[in-house]
């Protein structure tokens, strides 16, 4: 029986996959790293360090050198985070998110992003989610179950009780991997071993979830 739903941020609820192509855009041009929206769909859902080395392809750089090179790219990106508004949730996102709590289902954010508070901050949805599980809660990023699993716990309940909405391979291999549901959003080729998948956000159906799943 499901009983509660943990939502990925990035793709998800709103869209700062933009804001990340562009942080990481603008560090590239600045060290004359190959870099572009090809690359950049690689790194969804990915950790900051994982994506940093899915830029850098192997090339050997200093750890203090990765470090900076993260760190210059998060403050871009947190300048942007302060231009994001409620009108950056995608669709119907946020009457979806209230119906579910009505309804009593249990709600978690589980997001790779360490800046995932600030993000829902800004989107003023902070209070609809019971717990957040974000790039600080644990140590194994996705695909690891770890992040999925911890979220679980803080709601109380069994992982087979819970429904993981991903738009990211890695985030749905995560989900599979923690014995929960999934439901992927994008592409076949992308989040097909979902058990449920949704080309877009707007096409999300909860009462389909919860029937077929
Ligand atoms: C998001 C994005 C990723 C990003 C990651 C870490 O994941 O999809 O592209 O690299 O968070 O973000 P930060 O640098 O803010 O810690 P999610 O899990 O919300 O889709
Ligand atoms: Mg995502």
């Amino acid at each position: 029986e499901i009983k509660g739903f943990i939502f990925d941020l990035d793709g998800v609820i709103t869209d700062t996959a933009e804001y990340h192509y562009k942080s990481w855009q603008k560090l590239a041009d600045e060290e004359d790293l190959f870099f572009n929206r090809e690359v950049n769909e690689q790194l969804r859902g990915v950790s900051r360090m994982e994506s940093l080395e899915i830029i850098l392809d192997g090339k050997e750089v200093p750890e203090e050198q990765k470090k900076e090179w993260t760190d210059r790219k998060n403050s871009y990106y947190q300048d942007y985070l302060e231009e994001i508004t409620k009108d950056d949730i995608l669709d119907d996102m946020e009457e979806k998110l209230m119906k579910l709590k009505k309804d009593g289902y249990k709600l978690a954010v589980g997001s790779s992003s360490r800046n995932a508070k600030k993000v829902l901050k800004h989107l003023q949805i902070t209070d609809i989610f019971d717990t957040i599980a974000d790039g600080h809660s644990v140590e194994n990023a996705k695909p690891a179950p770890d992040l999925f699993l911890y979220a679980a716990n803080n709601l109380g309940l069994k992982p087979e009780e819970c429904v993981v909405l991903e738009d990211a391979e890695s985030g749905v291999e995560a989900a599979l991997a923690a014995k929960m549901k999934a439901v992927g959003v994008g592409p076949e080729s992308r989040v097909g071993k979902a058990h449920l998948v949704y080309a877009n956000v707007g096409d999300i159906d909860f009462d389909e979830i919860l029937k077929k799943l």
